[in-house]
């Protein structure tokens, strides 16, 4: 390694340290692009590693995310030893937690502050922050839907709650009102339609928590921020390989999972773009995922499920600009932000798509349904 280190490359080689043999490191360089926790690639003894900081801001109890990584690593693995035929002949991978050299926790407590930890790096593999292709939408819904059918049977109370209220809609909305009124911002075009937006959609906010509490849909382990770019696609065959970023693993709605892989992937202009007219939500793409979801997803999910399929997409965009605008209003605390606007142009982009989303209903709805006979016959 490099001797002539700034203050931040030496508190990652110390911490980097505390995984590897300092002696076998080679590189540390800043990885991906998450919104909430800091993510580094490490070689080192010609391996590579993902070393990240967990934000302890949004994740109060980190231990517990670790625990929930354990306790989904046993399961799957399991699994996977008994080669279900879902797998179809992929290589499907599961990060695994690296433990530190000397410490008794698999994760490294630094004195500069931050809780961090590291897990093995998918090979082999790439991410794409915007969708290229039909068969590509296939595929990662294929790969969501498989991630789901690998834990459908692991009993959800054996995992944390490691983010109370996440993808609870109604929450959201609450903090925002209290946001809305704290906020020392002024009024601006942008703002005045984020808040315009949400006050007409407010009815729409509980459309899946009353599901849930009519027992119309259950909880179930979900992966709760399967986004595209959390996807992993093998370079040469473009399968879905992996699914990272595992620390929103948690009990939840699988219809949280599926509205955050649709609303991703569905929106060809990408999340960040910032040609807010232009963004909108592409049925074709949404009908090759939800096929390829359904194909392995058929043994779960029951017709309930399938009928808040289209809710889901609508409310989990809608309910992402809602979380960007609070954050806007309450001055950028949550989400890294690059500059001051970035959330308030994210939440217009959520927005757009969701309107994009509603002018689609019936569309969208009819691809649900020509879905439904793939299901098993309820018994
Ligand atoms: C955050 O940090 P990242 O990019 O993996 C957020 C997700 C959002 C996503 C939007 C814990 O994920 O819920 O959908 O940004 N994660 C958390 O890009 O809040
Ligand atoms: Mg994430």
């Amino acid at each position: 390694m490099n001797q002539t280190l700034d203050h931040d490359s030496q508190v990652l080689a110390q911490v980097a340290a505390a995984f590897h043999d300092p002696e076998t490191i080679e590189s540390i360089q800043p990885l991906g692009s998450g919104n909430v926790n800091d993510t580094h690639l490490v070689r080192a003894a010609g391996q590579n590693f993902v070393m990240q900081r967990l934000n302890t801001a949004v994740f109060r109890q980190p231990q517990q995310v670790m625990g929930n990584l354990l306790v989904l690593n046993r399961h799957v693995q399991a699994k996977l030893r008994a080669n279900p035929a879902e797998l179809q002949g992929r290589r499907w991978e599961l990060p695994q937690v690296v433990g530190t050299r000397h410490g008794e926790h698999p994760w490294f407590q630094c004195q500069q502050g931050g809780f961090w930890r590291t897990i093995t790096f998918v090979e082999q593999a790439r991410s794409v922050d915007v969708i290229e292709g039909i068969p590509q939408a296939r595929e990662l819904g294929y790969g969501l839907g498989l991630f789901h059918h690998l834990i459908s049977d692991l009993p959800p109370d054996q995992l944390a709650d490691t983010l109370e209220g996440f993808h609870i809609t109604p929450r959201y909305l609450e903090v925002y009102h209290r946001a809305l009124v704290k906020s020392p911002l002024p009024a601006s075009a942008g703002t005045d339609r984020c808040i315009a937006f949400i006050r007409e959609r407010e009815g729409l906010a509980s459309v899946l928590e009353e599901a849930k509490q009519r027992g119309e849909l259950s909880l179930r382990p979900i992966h709760g921020d399967p986004k595209i770019n959390n996807v992993m696609l093998d370079i040469n065959s473009g399968q879905a390989v992996a699914l990272v970023d595992l620390d929103t693993i948690k009990p939840g709605l699988v219809h949280y999972d599926i509205g955050d892989c649709l609303r991703s992937c569905c929106n060809p202009l990408g999340e960040e773009t910032s040609d807010i007219d232009a963004v909108h939500f592409d049925i074709d793409l949404a009908e090759a995922i939800l096929t390829g979801y359904v194909s392995v997803a058929r043994h779960f999910l029951t017709a309930a499920d399938m009928a808040y399929i289209v809710d889901a997409a609508r409310l989990i965009s809608f309910e992402l600009g809602l979380r960007f605008f609070t954050d806007h209003l309450a001055g950028n605390t949550y989400f890294k932000a690059a500059h001051p606007e970035h959330n308030l142009q994210r939440a217009l982009v959520q927005f757009q798509l969701t309107a994009s989303i509603e002018a689609q209903e019936q569309q969208l709805r009819a691809v649900v349904q020509q879905l439904q006979p793939q299901l098993p016959v309820a018994a």
